[in-house]
């Protein structure tokens, strides 16, 4: 499969109960087909704190679903926002929250992100994802 970031353990028994459940088999079912080739990537868990992401470079495949698994730790807010898709994606989280979401990358390229809230940005908060081709 593709590369995948460090994993949540609640998401991934999320995931796995999911695809339990499309495979529909039961004891004595017949074998089901292999479910459809969507590629998913991660998650991938990024940090916002202290005015960076850590990790603040993540790499995908063009097509695939990168799940991002965010998390502030801090007392104030930050965002995440990622430019370059058809779609803007703006994430927004308040202190000490974390969230989940999909972002889904169609052509190879460099996709900068950033927070955009006070001056964090200026001082260094922000990234990339990579899309390798
Ligand atoms: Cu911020």
């Amino acid at each position: 499969m593709t590369r995948f970031g460090r994993a949540i353990p609640g998401l991934v028994l999320a995931l796995g109960a999911a695809s339990a459940c499309a495979a529909g088999g039961g004891p004595g079912a017949a074998p089901s087909p292999p479910p459809p080739d969507v590629p998913t990537a991660g998650p991938v868990r990024i940090v916002l704190s202290h005015n960076s992401y850590r990790p603040s470079v993540v790499h995908v495949r063009p097509g695939a679903a990168l799940l991002l698994a965010l998390e502030n730790p801090d007392d104030e807010p930050h965002d995440l926002n990622l430019l370059g898709l058809a779609e803007p994606v703006h994430l927004f989280l308040n202190g000490h929250k974390a969230i989940v979401s999909s972002v889904t990358f169609p052509r190879p390229g460099t996709y900068r992100f950033y927070c955009s809230l006070r001056r964090h940005r200026l001082d260094g908060m922000e990234g990339d994802v990579v899309v390798d081709g």
